[in-house]
C-alpha cells in the first residue's frame, strides 16, 4: 500500500517539473508549417484582404505550460497562432503612410498579443495589441509576415473583426484617399478536461495497487 503512494508522489512531482520546465515559448499551435495567412495588397485606391479560413474556427489550445517573459501573458490561457497578416503584390503606401489593422469589435474575453514570423517566438514583443490591457484598437502591419497570439481563458466560441486601412504611419490617421476592407477571424476553445493526466496517473497508480494486493494475497 505506502509503495503506490510512493509510486503516485513520484509520478505526480515528475509531471509538475515537467510542465513547468518542457517549453519555456509558446507552441506553434498546430505546427509551424500550418499557417492560416491574411493576404493584404493594394489594388488601386482600394485595400484588397484576402484570409484563409481554411480550418476555422482554429483551435484555442492550453498547454498548461509555464512561459518565458515576456511570453508568460500567455499563461494559465488557451491560444492560437495560426493566423498570420502577410503583405501582397508590388504596390505599397507611399511614404508617410502605412497599412493598419484596426479592430472594430470581438467576443469579450478576446485578448491579443504581438507576434511575429512563427519559428522566431523568442524575438516576439508579446506586447498588447487589438485593445488588450488598454492598448489602441489599431495595430500598425509594417507588411512583414506577423502572427499574433490570440488567446482566451474561458471555453467557447470566439470572433473578431479588423478594420485594414491605409493610415499616417506614426498617427494612424485614416488617408481618405484609400477604401478600407475588413475581415473576420473566427476561433474556438473546447474545455479539454485538465485532470485528465492525473486521472490516467490514478488509473497506473490502481493497477498497481492491484498487483501488489494480488501478491500479498498470493
Ligand atoms: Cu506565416
Amino acid at each position: 500500500m505506502r509503495k503506490s503512494y510512493v509510486i503516485a508522489a513520484t509520478l505526480i512531482s515528475t509531471l509538475t517539473v515537467t510542465t513547468a520546465w518542457a517549453d519555456v515559448w509558446p507552441q506553434n499551435v498546430n505546427g509551424v508549417t500550418n499557417m492560416k495567412h491574411i493576404a493584404v495588397s493594394l489594388d488601386g485606391s482600394n485595400v484588397v484582404a484576402t484570409p484563409n479560413l481554411d480550418d476555422s474556427p482554429l483551435e484555442l489550445i492550453n498547454f498548461d505550460e509555464s512561459h518565458f517573459s515576456p511570453a508568460d501573458v500567455l499563461d494559465g490561457k488557451a491560444y492560437n497562432d495560426q493566423y498570420g497578416w502577410i503583405y501582397e503584390g508590388f504596390t505599397i503606401p507611399d511614404a508617410g503612410d502605412a497599412i493598419w489593422i484596426e479592430l472594430e469589435s470581438q467576443s469579450s474575453g478576446m485578448e491579443t498579443f504581438e507576434g511575429g514570423m512563427r519559428p522566431m517566438k523568442a524575438s516576439h514583443t508579446y506586447d498588447p495589441i487589438f485593445g488588450t490591457d488598454g492598448s489602441d484598437n489599431a495595430w500598425r502591419f509594417d507588411r512583414m509576415m506577423t502572427h499574433n497570439w490570440y488567446a482566451v481563458t474561458d471555453p467557447g466560441e470566439y470572433s473578431a473583426t479588423y478594420n485594414i486601412y491605409v493610415g499616417d504611419e506614426s498617427t494612424g490617421d485614416a488617408n481618405l484617399a484609400f477604401n478600407p476592407t475588413s475581415v473576420t477571424l473566427t476561433w474556438t476553445h473546447v474545455p479539454e478536461p485538465a485532470s485528465a493526466l492525473l486521472l490516467s496517473l490514478g488509473a497506473i497508480v490502481g493497477l498497481r495497487r492491484r498487483n501488489l494486493s494480488a501478491r500479498t494475497m498470493g
